[in-house]
């Protein structure tokens, strides 16, 4: 298998890039696979010489891994040869530095020719879901589409139309693909009187919703380069070694920073994360889905020591003791209450208390608490994993509570407690108009939109701008989305819903691959990648230097692919709104109009002209300290207030509390005015562990993203797909490190290699997310795709994906490995 890989063309190139780019990531990716070897010496020679007609076009990879990369591609004979990165600025990171692609941007060629390669648009001709279809052209398939539309509108209504949810080409600005309300084809639909709106999304529901009840909106925390300001960072479920890889992201800004700083570095996670290795003080693993619980024995001994800053809690929040508890509280309602135990339960939130919730020994509890609470200046942030579980809102609540306890909102070196935030450039988007249609469903209840919308309630569901659902899905857009099947929750449900072609009766896919996904389609247009076509890339962590990229178009469209706005003016033509769609302009006069209205807006006197823009690929703008989240509302409260009803932060929030006793919630589902810690469904002590003994939480794996780059051969055998387990629970089981096991859940069962390591806790479990689903013959999946195993289940407010918690039992298939 893997000297297959080496067999093909690819392996000139990769040996060139090896070679040349010197890059310290793609000679990982070769060391960590033992690939080197079979480079024959002749294919060493022949690649050496250089081509006199080789050309370097700037490009960018816009997946959504909350980086940003500039690509240079080497082309010769209209052939992407090899991918360089960005070479512009200094070799050191000092803000004015290189923008270099992790090993995923760089294997981009490796995309664009990869065998799964969709050439012509496509019709179905089996079942759905079977993955049987037949070439049509372009004007069949247009048609086709044209015509479905027309007739889901005319039958059912413009609610009926769903526009899924895709990050595939999030960091475009024509091809942007999320948020769907931003993408060209809510311009064709708001055109043609709208579509059924979501809200949230599969990144950050739950700290979403919950950031707005504290916070008054979404909220981040300062730049990660802010640590060097802090005497002690503390890090919840945050490892931006693997989500923030980029030279220009948050990894390589953490690194350097953390090597000229003396903070000290404390990692909470189940797993002992890339981010941590080495580079931290102290790990401290958890229980899965505790955080909650942690927190509020840190309160606690911040409340009793005198830790808290009381000045700050009195001037700037709402709720932390009576003094600032609004009148329709309970008594005793306050935070200080319910954290000493004078609340309703009568149970206060002691160390000890915590330590048999999160497995975290007492003592631990005390010294960490003991640290935040004397950290002159603390940075504090959490990832967004721990707000991915099924009592998400009420962790991510929980853990901004302790720099708020701390009085270090706005400040420098300080924070929200929330995910690290960076400077931005504003930049004038691909205007997408407003859409007529109120109807707005969570993201996460898209399915249940197609089987029970007529049962879906503002009060149970989260259903908003209308009481109750008109009509069904029957018309789904998934554009760059594998959420169709790969990345939505429990693969066996949503494929059952959507193999009934009368439930949701058009699904038009536009890929540039055969995912999991593009197998449940009616249509399939065959769109091209970032490198067939012009645009405008951004939206990347950047830490003091914000920048965008112009992509110039590299290669001609491969096959029959077409750019996605020559996709939907054509069916805009069919759809008689052809001149309101395009204005007259061309994807490149789009793209001059979109600068030039930047150009206006930000009056930058070194944004360049247009054509200069294009031939220098990417502009990079500097701050001169990090960045801080708040620090207006800090300085000034009342001339600055936060959205919130008080326009303070409202450890209690009223609005909570009125809807508590307004929605319908389970047995099993808590939605408080203060941060409270409560079990929740599929947590560590649920009573599905007897039969699934074992926690089972995802995260977001260097492989990948999600399942974009998932079909690289290299890369998937440089970083396999694997479930981490502890040798304790490996050894009950028999389970020795590379042995190949079955992981079962109430949802379904998935085949894997185990990696046996001590690097996640005993009784957790953690597999990367974005593996491809591929089933065998019997419907097992053999490739560890996560999202067989997962409750779709949504979260009690955010009404958000619980992704993250997950019981699990693992058992040998097949011995393969060797002692850990
Ligand atoms: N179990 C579990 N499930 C999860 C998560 C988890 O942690 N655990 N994470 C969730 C999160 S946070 C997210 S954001 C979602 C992500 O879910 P998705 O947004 O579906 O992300 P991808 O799986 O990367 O799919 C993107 C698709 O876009 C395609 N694509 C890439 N470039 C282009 C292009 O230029 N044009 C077109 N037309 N297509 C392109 C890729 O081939 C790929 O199929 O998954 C969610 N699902
Ligand atoms: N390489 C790569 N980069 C990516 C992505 C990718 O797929 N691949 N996806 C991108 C996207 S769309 C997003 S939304 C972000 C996601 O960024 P995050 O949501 O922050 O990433 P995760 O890996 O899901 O979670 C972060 C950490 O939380 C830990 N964790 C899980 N549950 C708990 C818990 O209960 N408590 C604590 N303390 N820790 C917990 C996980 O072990 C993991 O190490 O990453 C982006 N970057
Ligand atoms: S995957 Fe992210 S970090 Fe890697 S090259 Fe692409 S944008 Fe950059
Ligand atoms: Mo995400």
């Amino acid at each position: 298998m893997l000297y297959k890989i080496w067999d093909n063309n690819e392996c000139k190139v990769s040996r060139r890039n090896f070679v040349k780019g010197g890059t310290a990531l793609s000679t990982l990716a070769l060391a960590t696979s033992g690939m080197t070897l079979p480079f024959s010496k002749k294919v060493q020679a022949k690649e050496t010489l250089p081509k006199p007609d080789e050309k370097i076009v700037w490009s960018a990879c816009t997946i959504d891994c909350g980086s940003r990369c500039p690509l240079r591609m080497h082309v010769i004979d209209g052939e992407i040869k090899w991918v360089e990165t960005d070479n512009t600025g200094k070799d050191v990171f000092n803000h004015e530095h290189q923008v270099r692609a992790c090993l995923r941007g760089r294997s981009m060629r490796r995309r664009v020719y990869n065998p799964d390669r969709l050439k012509y648009p496509l019709k179905r001709i089996g079942k759905r879901g079977e993955g049987k279809f037949k070439r049509i052209s372009w004007d069949e398939a247009l048609d086709t589409i044209a015509a479905s539309l027309n007739k889901t509108i005319h039958e059912y209504g413009n609610d009926a139309v769903y526009i899924n949810y895709g990050t595939g080409t999030l960091g475009g600005t024509v091809t942007k693909s999320w948020s769907p309300s931003e993408t060209l084809i809510a311009r064709l639909m708001n055109l043609k009187g709208g579509y059924l709106n979501h809200y949230g999304d599969y990144s950050t529901g739950s700290l979403a919703a919950i950031s707005g009840y504290l916070y008054g909106d979404y909220m981040s925390t300062n730049g990660i380069d802010d640590i060097a300001n802090a005497d002690l960072c503390v890090f919840f479920g945050n490892n931006p070694a693997e989500t923030r890889m980029s030279g220009g992201g948050n990894i390589h800004n953490y690194m350097e920073t953390e090597k000229r700083s003396n903070t000290r570095i404390i990692v909470i996670d189940p797993r002992y994360t890339d981010t941590a290795c080495g580079r931290e003080d102290q790990w401290i693993p958890i229980r899965q889905g505790t955080d909650a619980a942690l927190c509020a024995g840190i309160a606690h001994v911040l409340i009793t020591e005198n830790k808290v800053n009381q000045d700050f809690l009195d001037k700037y929040c709402v709720g932390y003791d009576e003094k600032t508890l609004p009148s329709s509280a309970p008594k005793n309602g306050s935070y200080k209450d319910y954290i000493l135990g004078h609340g309703d339960d009568n149970t206060p939130k002691t160390p000890q208390w915590a330590s048999q919730i999160t497995g975290i020994p007492e003592d631990d509890i005390i010294k960490l608490a003991r640290e935040i609470g004397d950290a002159k200046r603390l940075y504090l942030s959490q990832g967004w994993g721990i707000q991915r579980s099924s009592n998400g809102e009420q962790a991510c609540k929980a853990v901004a509570m302790l720099p708020i306890l701390c009085g270090q909102v706005g400040l420098q070196g300080g924070s929200t407690g929330m995910r690290e935030g960076d400077h931005t450039y504003p930049f004038v988007r691909f205007p997408t108009l407003k859409n007529p249609v109120k109807a707005t469903i969570p993201f996460f209840l898209w399915t249940d939109a197609i089987t029970r919308y007529k049962e879906l309630t503002p009060t149970r569901d989260g259903l908003r701008g209308v009481e109750q659902l008109q009509n069904p899905i029957k018309f789904i857009w998934a554009y760059a989305s594998n959420t169709l099947i790969n990345q939505h929750a429990n693969i066996n449900r949503t494929k059952k819903i959507l193999e009934d072609d009368k439930a949701c009766e058009m699904i038009v896919v536009i890929e540039n691959h055969m995912t999991a996904s593009a197998k449940y389609a009616d249509i399939i247009l065959p769109d091209c990648t970032a490198s067939e076509q012009a645009d405008f890339c951004m939206d990347g962590a950047g830490g003091m230097m914000p920048y965008f990229i112009f992509a110039s178009q590299v290669i001609k469209p491969r096959f029959e692919c077409r750019p996605i706005y020559d996709i939907m003016s054509e069916l805009a033509k069919r759809l008689g709104v052809e001149q309101a769609f395009t204005e007259g302009r061309s994807q490149e006069d789009w793209l001059k109009w979109m600068y030039e209205q930047t150009r206006l807006q930000n009056n930058d006197p070194d944004l360049p002209d247009y054509e200069t823009m294009k031939s220098q690929g990417i502009y990079k703008k500097q701050y001169d300290r990090p960045f801080v989240a708040l620090e207006s509302f800090r300085k000034d409260p009342i001339a600055n207030p936060l959205g919130t009803p008080s326009g303070k932060i409202e450890i209690y929030s009223e609005q909570l509390a009125e809807i508590a006793t307004k929605w319908e919630l389970k047995d099993d589902e808590h939605i408080t005015p203060i941060s409270e810690y409560h079990p929740s469904f599929d947590g560590w002590d649920s009573p599905h562990r007897k039969q699934f003994p074992l926690q089972m939480t995802g995260f977001h794996f260097k492989g990948r993203v999600h399942s974009t780059y998932g079909n690289v051969a290299l890369l998937k055998a440089a970083i396999p797909q694997e479930i981490w387990i502890n040798p304790i629970d490996a050894g009950k089981r028999g389970i020795k490190n590379g042995d190949l096991v079955l992981v079962q859940s109430r949802f379904g069962e998935t085949q894997v290699g185990a990696k046996v390591t001590p690097r996640v806790m005993p009784g957790v479990t953690a597999m990367g997310d974005g593996a491809w689903y591929a089933p065998n013959k019997k419907g097992i999946d053999m490739n560890g795709a996560l999202n067989t195993l997962t409750n779709s289940r949504p979260t009690p407010l955010a009404k958000a994906n619980p992704s993250h918690t997950n019981l699990v039992e693992i058992t040998l298939l097949k011995s393969m490995g060797v002692e850990a």
